[in-house]
């Protein structure tokens, strides 16, 4: 396995994919037995990063070869997607590698790690309105990307950056049709944020086609499940590295553990509001120490920060208040 390079970055922060050469040539392949993730901790070498944390493994996903087994994002139960229309699922190469969260009608917000190593943009596409990945992938709203934009300050092989700026745009060849289970999401700004919307405690959903557990298989049903957001200075002390919990990330979890997302939902939505005519994207699933593990929370791609670099990408308005149709206005 030859890896190459794993900056989400370029100079202008937009990837022209034709022109971006990194790609890990196996990272898609379970079998190949090797770990590009885990070896881009082990090339932080110990001063730098705790070898245990788990970092995000596309090729896990991969693991979906058995119908019986049907294992949800950990502690979460099934959902109808028109309960959620603003998750969509990645899928690169015909294989299901992330979640992502619908912004407007050409624009989907996802982990930069999810699409890091992708250099062939034609092989990545999005699916909205989908519940059960493998019966409804025929009747859900399937779009190609033909631009991935990721953000120039993440750098997982930058020790300095590490997880930093986990987010990505990506988008569509052409407009989605919104309807009950195709919406999209408002995205949380620093005002929602001073109005408290990731206070402590306060609810959040997050929701996905991941494993169930550390190592487990992806569901085919797309799950959730309610958590708590928990504190950076909480999250940080668990963590017990500065860089590990920026204020550009947001925890959420279950203190107690049994609640998490997991590989595979990485890119996915964390939601606040999320049972009210205002949802509101507050975080990107991103990583985490292990899946629904006690005091270690979740970790997320705080949405609030990066909304002057996603106005100024997609040219989507950002809505202020909670008129869900001002979101929509995408730029062509
Ligand atoms: C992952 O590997 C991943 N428990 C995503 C989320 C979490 C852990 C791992 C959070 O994509």
């Amino acid at each position: 396995m030859l890896l190459l390079a794993f900056s989400c970055s370029t100079k202008s922060g937009r990837t022209d994919l034709a022109t971006d050469t990194l790609i890990d040539t196996s990272y898609v392949d379970s079998a190949s037995g090797g770990d590009p993730m885990a070896e881009m901790a082990d090339s932080f070498g110990s001063s730098e990063l705790p070898q245990q944390i788990d970092l995000p493994r596309l090729k896990s996903i991969r693991r979906d070869r058995s119908p019986e087994r049907q294992p949800p994002i950990v502690g979460g139960e099934t959902i109808p997607i028109n309960l959620i229309p603003w998750q969509v699922l990645l899928e690169f190469d015909g294989d299901d590698i992330c979640g992502g969260s619908i912004i407007a009608d050409r624009w989907i917000i996802t982990a930069c790690h999810c699409v890091s190593s992708i250099n062939d943009v034609n092989q990545l596409a999005i699916f909205a309105g989908l519940t059960n990945k493998r019966q409804d992938k025929l009747t859900a709203q399937k779009r190609q990307v033909v631009q991935i934009v990721r953000h120039d300050g993440y750098d997982r092989n930058n020790p300095n950056s590490a997880f930093d700026n986990d987010i990505a745009l990506l988008k569509l060849d052409r407009a989605l049709d919104f309807g009950e289970k195709v919406t999209p999401i408002r995205l949380a700004t620093p005002a929602d944020e001073r109005a408290g919307i990731t206070s402590p405690d306060k609810k959040v959903r997050v929701s996905g086609w991941g494993v169930t557990t550390e190592n487990g298989t992806p569901s085919n049903p797309v799950r959730f499940v309610d958590i708590d957001v928990i504190s950076n200075t909480i999250a940080a002390s668990q963590y017990n590295r500065p860089l590990l919990v920026t204020p550009n990330m947001l925890a959420a979890g279950n203190p107690r553990g049994g609640q998490d997302a997991c590989q595979g939902d990485s890119g996915g939505p964390l939601a606040a509001n999320f049972n009210t005519n205002n949802p509101v994207l507050v975080g990107v699933v991103s990583y985490g120490e292990g899946c629904g593990r006690a005091n270690y929370a979740g970790i997320y791609t705080r949405v609030s920060k990066y909304i002057e670099w996603i106005q100024q990408t997609t040219n989507i308005g950002i809505a202020g208040g909670s008129d869900r149709r001002t979101i929509a206005r995408a730029d062509q």
